[in-house]
């Protein structure tokens, strides 16, 4: 398909059950190739999603045709990752098809919940990051703004965890084993990526000119997704790339009987959208980590100049027409492929390039470690890209002469906020190329915008005032409360309208329904019907049991140690010690269940450890007949987008422990406070925003702020005063270093109890006491079950400002500057 296709006479099927049930049919038949008596789950899986497919199909092609016709201003979101979750649920959403679908296979005596269960996640993301994007392209289609997703098919997505003896072993995520219904392969619209080789320069008329002399090409394969808006005729494109051989097999070197190397440059070349995140602990998996980068920006700028603007298309009018949001530093490198294109290939003067490149990008930061800031050594890039390591010192040298005229006293200045590091090696700072090329540079949320400005980008801000902007993060309520929580939704739908959906502030409307005892009581039931349901899913999926009569107490979020699953651990610990010691009794502990979901990267030793001693102790304490029914550890394995959608909308509590100062948004707390948990947190990232709309009274807020933090680390940190000042941690921290939890080995989980005494570099041992004072503080709201409910629904209804419509309403006005499109009617 092209977007200039003339219109072709297809129609949607007939929106009715029989409708359904003959395409459905027609689909198992035509497409499957098999019968209802013959069918598997996964034929009627695969038939069932393409049937949904198909009445998506004409809203699909009119808002091609009719973009391609009006050439609107639109958004090419470059992403690394998108976390997309199961897809079937939010198609049946889009085209308001649930019930027809439902009653259709049950007239053929199949189960839709069956049907639902086979689809398996596509895990291209990691974290918050790769979500968040998710979230984003779905508030665009649903506000009808154009937009294309480009990024990687990763062949497996972000690994499946497992846990042997409790510790974690990854195994590969093979998503695309059975197929996937809901992607439309291109290959006749591949594209050429070029890589290595070495860069020419020429005289033409009396000017140098240069051009990359490539030494090896790839070619990337386009796989268009459909992002469908909510009930509104549009239909948005997502449009991964899958990495292939030019020459895929060497004929003759097979017939001499050598198969391996026959097949090398298709090894070679489908390594690169083979995996996310590859391991990059060495040179290889760096070396590969940049050609993936560099892959999927060069494929998705060829396409878009080549493939979706006219061919008459003036470049010159490029910003008028498209803005390419770089998500964080993976796609950085597109700044300079665009000069290459501009300058090299259709012969523009560089200052012209560049000062159209500066108007097409816009870079968001997503992070306030400065080790999750890339940097690619000048030598790996010089290598596997030459052009581009030249562009990026030409865009430095006049950068440098730049600040040099602002700030002529000030040499050290002009060196700190070079684009090229000196030490430890001379590498590329991609953030830093990031905010010198583009427009705009956004932090996701405001006290993460405002330390961006203040510390991570202090110079830059400075010298760019007005670059910079704030837009805090925000999640989709489709996926996140009218999907994952049915019973909630209608709860809130039967109270005010479903106007929600598409405009959430309009959840303020529940705010007197906080004081309604009928409504509260209502509002129990469902929360008490999701545990139940999570009871059923937890046991099902991993065997796991837990009492849904307990405090559901989560902790979900990828395993870091900034984020400080080990200050819950010792929570847990501590509670866990004070019963066995006698210091509590049994009876006076609030039961609660603590639930766990993390993956720690492969290569990240502390955090694996983490997970260890999660287990550990949640074996220990899961197996004393006296906590039975008190305390409860769950810690389900490979969390994922299909986990998080029957967790939160079950927990009671959420918990955002962050050390203040190093989660820049999070998104997992928004979709928490949305669910009507109450958040126990720092005043980090949006929690600080989420205090101050739920209110302090519905927050349990502790712990340092960020500015205290600060000093301590000025003054010097010593973790160990801490430990010796307080006993119940000393306790906790003993238990842990004595081996009870490790079947009597000290060795264990020594390095965890080590790291914490000596360096505990993000402050756990800090923050303990305020974090258990403010537990008891929760206990005791939670005692009072009127008034926690009471806050549970404010929590929902002051949780509007969180929509993902909303943040992109603020993208647009400050950053984007594009326009809805909707459809013709
Ligand atoms: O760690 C941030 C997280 O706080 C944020 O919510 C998310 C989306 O903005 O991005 C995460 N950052 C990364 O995954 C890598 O920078």
């Amino acid at each position: 398909m092209t977007e200039n296709s003339t219109p072709t006479p297809i129609a949607t099927p007939e929106h009715t059950v029989d409708g359904f049930v003959r395409e459905f049919l027609r689909e198992l038949n035509f497409g499957q190739g098999t019968d209802l008596t013959r069918a598997s789950v996964n034929d009627k899986y695969l038939a069932m999603a393409r049937t949904v497919r198909h009445y998506l199909m004409v809203r699909w092609l009119a808002t091609l045709r009719r973009q391609y016709q009006i050439q609107a201003k639109s958004v090419a979101y470059l992403s690394a990752e998108f976390l997309l979750g199961r897809q079937l649920d939010n198609a049946l959403l889009a085209a308001d098809l649930d019930e027809v679908v439902e009653e259709g296979l049950a007239s053929l005596g199949i189960d839709l919940a069956e049907l639902r269960e086979a689809e398996v996640e596509p895990g291209l993301g990691n974290g918050g990051l790769g979500r968040l994007a998710a979230c984003f392209i779905d508030s665009l289609a649903t506000m009808n703004v154009p937009c294309i997703g480009y990024g990687i098919r990763y062949e497996y997505g972000i690994f499946r965890q497992t846990f042997v003896d409790g510790w974690q072993v990854e195994k590969p995520d093979n998503w695309l084993a059975l197929g996937s219904p809901w992607e439309f392969p291109h290959p006749e619209s591949a594209v050429t990526v070029d890589f290595g080789g070495h860069t020419e320069h020429y005289d033409d008329d009396g000017v140098t000119r240069s051009r990359w002399v490539p030494g090896w090409s790839v070619l990337g394969v386009p796989y268009n997704y459909m992002v469908p808006g909510f009930e509104n005729g549009r239909v948005n494109t997502l449009r991964l790339w899958s990495a292939r051989a030019t020459r895929a097999f060497d004929l003759e070197i097979f017939n001499a009987g050598d198969y391996a190397q026959a097949v090398r440059a298709q090894t070679f070349a489908e390594n690169i959208s083979k995996v996310l995140y590859p391991e990059d602990s060495t040179p290889q998996g760096k070396e590969l980590r940049l050609q993936q980068q560099y892959f999927f920006v060069a494929c998705s700028l060829r396409d878009f100049l080549d493939q979706v603007l006219p061919q008459d298309f003036d470049l010159k009018n490029l910003p008028d027409r498209i803005v390419f949001q770089l998500n964080d530093t993976h796609p950085v490198i597109a700044i300079p492929e665009l000069m290459r294109i501009l300058v090299d290939e259709r012969g523009w003067e560089w200052d012209d390039a560049w000062a159209i490149t500066q108007k097409c990008f816009a870079y968001t930061c997503h992070t306030l470690l400065p080790e999750a800031l890339e940097v690619w050594s000048v030598e790996l890039l010089g290598k596997l890209l030459p052009r581009h390591l030249e562009i990026i010192y030409k865009i430095n040298e006049d950068f440098m002469a730049e600040l040099r005229e602002a700030y002529p006293d000030d040499e050290l200045r002009v060196r700190r906020m070079s684009i090229i590091a000196e030490y430890p090696e001379r590498a590329v700072r991609m953030a830093y190329l990031a905010t010198v090329a583009g427009a705009k540079v956004n932090g996701v949320a405001a006290l993460h915008s405002q330390l961006l400005k203040d510390k991570v980008l202090h110079d830059f801000s400075d010298h760019y005032p007005d670059k910079f902007t704030n837009v805090t993060n925000g999640v989709t309520p489709r996926r996140f409360l009218r999907l994952a929580n049915p019973e909630l939704s209608e709860l809130i739908t039967s109270a005010i309208g479903d106007g929600w959906v598409t405009d959430l502030d309009k959840l303020q409307e529940l705010e007197p329904l906080a004081d309604d005892a009928d409504f509260r009581q209502a509002f129990r039931d469902v929360k008490r019907a999701n545990k139940l349901r999570l009871v059923d899913v937890l046991a099902e999926r991993d065997g796991i049991t837990f009492d849904p009569e307990t405090m559901l107490d989560v902790m979900v979020k990828r395993l870091h140690e900034y984020k400080r699953q080990t200050l819950k651990l010792l929570h847990v610990v501590t509670l866990y010690d004070q019963v066995r010691s006698g210091a509590v009794k049994i009876e006076d502990i609030t039961p609660r269940t603590f639930a766990f979901g993390a993956k720690a990267a492969p290569g990240y030793r502390m955090a694996k450890q983490t997970i260890g001693l999660i287990n550990a102790v949640g074996r220990t304490i899961n197996s004393d007949p006296a906590l039975q029914g008190r305390l409860t550890v769950a810690f389900p394995a490979n969390y994922n987008v299909t986990l998080a959608e029957k967790l939160i909308p079950a927990a009671d509590l959420s918990e955002q422990i962050s050390l203040a100062g190093k989660e820049a948004s999070g998104t997992g707390n928004m979709k928490f406070a949305l669910n009507g948990a109450l958040t126990i947190g720092t005043d980090d990232g949006a929690n600080v925003e989420i205090r101050e709309l739920v209110g302090d009274d519905n927050f349990f807020l502790f712990g340092l702020l960020e500015p205290e933090v600060a000093e301590i680390v000025e003054r010097g940190y010593h973790p160990t005063s801490y430990y010796e000042e307080n006993r119940s941690l000393r306790h906790a921290l003993d238990l842990i270093a004595s081996g009870h939890f490790s079947g009597g080995d000290r060795a264990t989980f020594e390095p965890i109890v080590s790291n914490l005494l000596s360096e505990d570099r993000f402050l756990v041992l800090a923050d303990y006491q305020a974090y258990i004072d403010a537990q008891e503080r929760v206990d005791e709201a939670y005692a009072d079950t009127e008034a926690w409910t009471r806050s549970a629904v404010l929590n929902v209804a002051r949780s509007g400002f969180f929509s993902s419509d909303r943040s992109m309403r603020d993208y647009i006005d400050r950053i984007w500057h594009t326009h809805p499109v909707p459809p013709e009617r």
